[in-house]
């Protein structure tokens, strides 16, 4: 056991201070004292939410015999708690000064730093995934979690917590689907105490556990108020959990308390119900007759215990209200981390490519470097290498590192996003299409919002492509209408570039694809990678004459190996040679429309564009679009989104705000030419929503001649 003197003397030493041992070695007496302090803490909490000392309060109390659960797992199997697991997380780090640092939001507090409301629990010294406020929130990451022990064969398990409320989510549903399919080790514990905050009705139909075991998992109900009972319960189960798959444990438990300090008990609860609950189903009474039936307490001593636990409570809480709060300073800290390498320049011969054989490039360089990495989403392992070929080379030279997914954007997003987080290193998920993100959204931001919240103590480095924009090859005044139709063409951006802490990348040439993806497999921040359907197959772009456009072309010879382009930078392309008659701020396929406008231009009226080619659309490079601004004082906003609440309204809106004394005319706006939900199939109306070469060539003829 760690050494409690220690440990709960700051959040740092907290950190330091190592867990091991406590499957070895059960102690029913030392768990129970787990719960009294739980027990203590949270009455006193209690009590200081009314005396108005914080904000907020939600407690444990019915819930402290999770601790027989917890104790009878190795010390590195990984936990989430939710926010009754008070007991759970006693037992694991034998630190009661961080629920209640915790509860006063103090800087102290080493779950969250005072980011996340109390009893939020997380710690990764502890391996306790970062708690979500979003009910069952974690669930698919820990499919993602378990899937990296599976890989590894690490022998450790996933032991997910949720009430009964929790069961009925989307969340909840893809840990259970994608623990089944894969056979993962991992322990669903559903602690139901009848109540989800004032519904007393059904979150499921029929029985949960019949339920699960007709999907393959093992199945167990039980009361869950005895932790001797729990602890030897589970003991068998964990073991099932990591040789044969996964187990949902049902317990029944009873609320002792309201749902939380916001809530009032009696306006939906009776009375009767309320005494008949504290009577039967109150874990403290339970696991002490329990104990005082073995023989190893008295009730003399569980009074004792009560004391002591009182008085150690009295002490902490003391002592954690004289401890600072954060300062507003730190509000930027811990948004995103960059990656730490320096950049990696190409040494490899170029060869002229495709930006499908550049990312299929990428991935196998990056597979080759990392033992780890694995793609995982929908075909992705069949021969052809998904449903676009992206995968092939990887199919290829590592069959069992691209993989096959089942038809689950947000299952395909928590493993990737979990196995990222066990690895700590970048692991791939790939989405057919970005119009089918919409399941994983939630699972999306919340991995964004991770290192945030836990104060820099987690990371999520997952690593999602997936293609976007319409089909068809090359630029749409090339080759006309692509047919991607709706669901098969939006651009994608706006879901994305409105998330702290998401990197959103859109490269628009094989050049910066294959950079840009691998440089994206080292950061520790969550990166979206956009893959423009129409530019998979795209050659270099030509004017209305039919040349090369050089500075652009240049970038569709791409070298072989290892290389990497910085994320954070645009690239500018000088079209012409000139006097520098303007500015466009474009990305991914608009960018060739824009290099074909800007040649045509300045063949016919002579002069030079600035293409500021951004690559990453979020957080995006504001100090070479201010440089070229400030250079070419006329500036368009080029982008293939319908107009509506769009993310290149708001680069648009960013230039107006921060450039408007260096422009000599209004800053133009290029997009999408309607307001519609989805870019239609037929070829007329599918024209007539794109912007071309065509309607940028327009500004730039009044750049340069007026
Ligand atoms: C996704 C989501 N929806 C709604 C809420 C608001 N909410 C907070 S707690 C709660 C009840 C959860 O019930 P249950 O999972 O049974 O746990 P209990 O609080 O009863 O222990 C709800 C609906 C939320 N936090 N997250």
């Amino acid at each position: 056991m760690p050494d409690q003197q220690n440990v709960t003397t700051g959040g740092q030493q907290m950190k330091e201070a190592v867990a091991t041992e406590q499957a070895s070695a059960f102690d029913p007496v030392d768990c129970f004292k787990q719960m009294i302090l739980a027990r203590t803490i949270n009455d006193i909490l209690k009590t200081r939410k009314t005396q108005g000392k914080f904000d907020f309060y939600i407690g444990c109390a019915g819930h402290e015999a999770i601790a027989g659960v917890i104790a009878a797992l190795r010390p590195d199997d990984w936990l989430t708690q939710y926010y009754r697991d008070l007991a759970g997380w006693l037992w694991r780090t034998r630190d009661p000064y961080a629920p209640i640092r915790g509860a006063y939001a103090r800087e102290t507090d080493p779950m969250t730093s005072g980011r996340n409301l109390s009893e939020q629990f997380s710690s990764r010294r502890f391996h306790i995934l970062p708690y979500f406020a979003e009910i069952a929130a974690l669930a698919p990451f820990c499919a993602g979690v378990a899937f990296a022990f599976k890989r590894e064969q690490t022998g450790q398990l996933v032991s997910f917590h949720c009430g009964d409320g929790g069961v009925a989510t989307n969340d909840f549903n893809v840990l259970y689907r994608a623990a089944t399919v894969h056979q993962l080790p991992v322990i669903m514990v559903v602690e139901e105490n009848g109540w989800a905050i004032t519904f007393g009705g059904k979150q499921w139909g029929g029985s949960v556990v019949e339920w699960a075991r007709g999907g393959g998992a093992h199945a167990v109900e039980m009361d869950g108020t005895d932790a001797v009972a729990l602890y030897e319960a589970t003991l068998p189960l964990a073991e099932h959990a990591r040789t044969k798959g996964p187990v949902l444990l049902h317990l029944k438990m009873g609320l002792l308390d309201p749902h939380s300090s916001s809530t009032d008990i009696y306006a939906y609860r009776d009375r009767a119900e309320i005494n008949k609950t504290k009577e039967a189903r109150d874990p403290i009474t339970n696991t002490g007759r329990r104990l005082l039936q073995m023989g190893l307490l008295t009730e003399a001593e569980i009074e004792r215990m009560k004391k002591e636990a009182r008085a150690q409570v009295t002490q902490i809480d003391e002592q954690v209200q004289g401890e600072p709060l954060p300062s507003g300073d730190r509000l930027l800290e811990h948004v995103y981390s960059w990656p730490k390498e320096p950049t990696v320049e190409p040494t490899g011969a170029p060869k002229t490519m495709t930006m499908l054989d550049a990312i299929n490039d990428a991935l196998v360089e990056i597979a080759r470097r990392d033992p780890g990495f694995f793609v995982y989403g929908q075909d992705v392992g069949g021969p052809r290498g998904g449903v676009f070929g992206a995968t092939q080379s990887l199919v290829k030279e590592f069959p069992e590192r691209a993989i096959s997914s089942p038809l689950n954007e947000q299952l395909i997003f928590g493993i990737a996003a979990g196995a990222s987080m066990a690895d700590g290193r970048a692991r791939c998920g790939e989405i057919q299409f970005v119009d089918y993100h919409q399941s994983m959204a939630q699972t999306a931001r919340l991995a964004a919002a991770i290192e945030y919240q836990s104060f820099g103590d987690w990371n999520c480095p997952v690593l999602m492509r997936m293609k976007s924009g319409s089909g068809g090859g090359g630029p749409v005044s090339g080759s006309g209408a692509g047919g991607g139709g709706m669901g098969h063409s939006h651009a994608g951006e706006h879901w994305f570039t409105d998330i702290p802490g998401m990197i959103t990348l859109c490269p628009s040439t094989p050049y910066d694809a294959k950079g840009l993806l691998i440089e994206a497999s080292r950061t520790e921040s969550p990166v979206i990678f956009l893959e423009r359907g129409r530019l998979y197959r795209s050659v270099a772009p030509r004017d209305a004459q039919g040349n090369v456009i050089g500075p652009v072309a240049d970038l569709w010879q791409v070298p072989g190996g290892y290389y990497t382009v910085p994320m954070r930078q645009a690239r500018r392309i000088r079209i012409g040679s000139g006097f520098l008659t303007g500015a466009i701020v474009t990305w991914g396929i608009m960018m060739l429309e824009a290099a074909i406008a800007a040649a045509n231009v300045v063949a016919q009226h002579g002069g030079s564009f600035d293409i500021v080619d951004l690559r990453t659309l979020m957080p995006f490079d504001q100090e070479t679009i201010s440089a070229a601004l400030r250079e070419a004082n006329r500036v368009v906003v080029v982008t293939e989104e319908p107009d509506y609440a769009n993310y290149g309204r708001y680069v648009h809106s960013w230039i107006v705000q921060h450039h408007f004394e260096d422009m000599d005319m209004p800053a133009a706006f290029i997009c999408g030419k309607g307001n519609v939900p989805s870019v239609p199939y037929d070829g007329p109306e599918e024209m007539a929503f794109y912007p071309t070469s065509k309607d940028i060539e327009a500004v730039l003829i009044n750049f340069a001649t007026a």
